[in-house]
């Protein structure tokens, strides 16, 4: 399995036979960005969010290396492989949305029970005006104030993992949670058939420990997934060799947060730094469970969400700074769900990912 990058255009252009292959993607466009796909063959998260830099639109496929099966359920358009499943739930806005986020999250967690794909990699969750604060609904907590979006976001999830009975802390899947300007609740997940290793950030509070000053109830995710993929079809042919599983890691939305605080208040610059700084401790963290140099940060993929367009000069120079001028990124727009980050970065790593030239010129 590995993914690509690339533009709606570009997309548009691949053959029919590729696309065959695709197991799902996320795409972030300019809402003017009539190139970008609507309806596609398979699992497509289609977030309205500018991206800030090149082409209007950026996407990110998952291709697999066998044959992929296309299905649905509900709400939910999905697809797998022999090991992965990659799904998209797209809840309309029907409710309160601590009540929609567990409605979503019941009903992933019950197809990926359904179908044995029971192990989540990653979840990329993408709601309208998460810093909005909002009435929240009728039953969800034991007083009816207004809470900020993103926390009832955090209760009806939690509630969800409880129900499902998922474990809170420990090996909790690797996650974003972004705001847009438009639409409702989007989900997008991966997961697979055999367990993940959840890794942690020595210099953060576990999010799942959050005190509860950031909300009631704290953030079910891990700070990056380490996944091995074993794929019984990569054999050499002609050999009883099989290929060395594949090691991909999926590292979560990171920002300038230190133990539990946010630091750097209104500095772009010193929180990119310090984002950064907090990304490089989990690849050594995760470098300690699957060797030395397995993962590094000039290797990554980079998605980078920034609060204020106007700091991206600074963003990308401070990033430029750390990781050399060649690193690989995507700038978009977008909310982030504490009021005080003014940047957050997450990124992905896998062993055998292929780049197209295009995106990153
Ligand atoms: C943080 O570290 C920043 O709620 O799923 C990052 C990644 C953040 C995922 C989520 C939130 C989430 O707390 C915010």
């Amino acid at each position: 399995m590995y993914s690509i990058h690339l533009s709606s255009a570009s997309l548009s252009l691949q053959p029919d036979e590729w696309k065959n292959h695709v197991l799902g993607g996320i795409g972030f466009s300019n809402a003017s960005d009539t190139a970008h796909p609507k309806i596609t063959n398979f699992p497509f998260a289609d977030v309205e969010m500018p991206v800030l830099e090149g082409a209007a639109s950026a996407c990110e496929i998952w291709i697999s290396d066998s044959s992929v099966t296309y299905e649905q359920r509900g709400l939910i358009q999905y697809s797998y492989d022999e090991n992965t499943l990659f799904g998209v739930l797209l809840m309309p806005q029907t409710s309160a949305l601590e009540q929609m986020t567990e409605s979503a999250f019941m009903q992933i967690f019950s197809l990926l029970e359904t179908c044995g794909y029971r192990y989540i990699f990653r979840f990329w969750n993408y709601l309208a005006d998460i810093n909005g604060v909002d009435a929240i609904g009728s039953d969800g907590a034991d007083n009816d104030e207004a809470l900020e979006r993103y926390r009832q976001f955090n209760i009806g999830r939690q509630n969800a993992f409880v129900a499902s009975g998922r474990e809170l802390t420990g090996n909790l899947p690797a996650a974003c949670a972004l705001g847009t300007a438009n639409g409702s609740l989007t989900v997008a997940f991966m997961a697979g058939r055999s367990p993940t290793l959840a890794i942690e950030n020595p210099r953060q509070i576990s999010a799942y420990q959050y005190p509860q000053q950031y909300g009631p109830r704290s953030p079910s995710f891990s700070r990056a997934n380490l996944v091995l993929l074993s794929d019984g079809t990569q054999k050499v042919a002609d050999t009883d060799q099989t290929l060395s599983p594949q090691k991909l890691l999926f590292i979560s939305g990171t920002a300038s947060i230190v133990g539990h605080e946010t630091k750097h208040h209104l500095d772009a610059v010193a929180q990119t730094r310090e984002t950064l700084a907090n990304i490089e401790i989990v690849i050594q963290e995760a470098n300690k469970k699957v060797g030395l140099g397995e993962f590094n940060m000039t290797d990554l993929l980079y998605r980078v969400y920034v609060r204020h367009p106007t700091d991206l000069p600074a963003i990308r120079a401070e990033m430029e700074h750390v990781l050399g001028r060649s690193f690989k990124a995507v700038f978009l727009q977008a909310d982030i769900c504490r009021t005080d980050l003014l940047v957050e970065i997450e990124a992905t790593a896998a062993s055998t990912i292929r780049l197209p030239e295009e995106q990153y010129a």
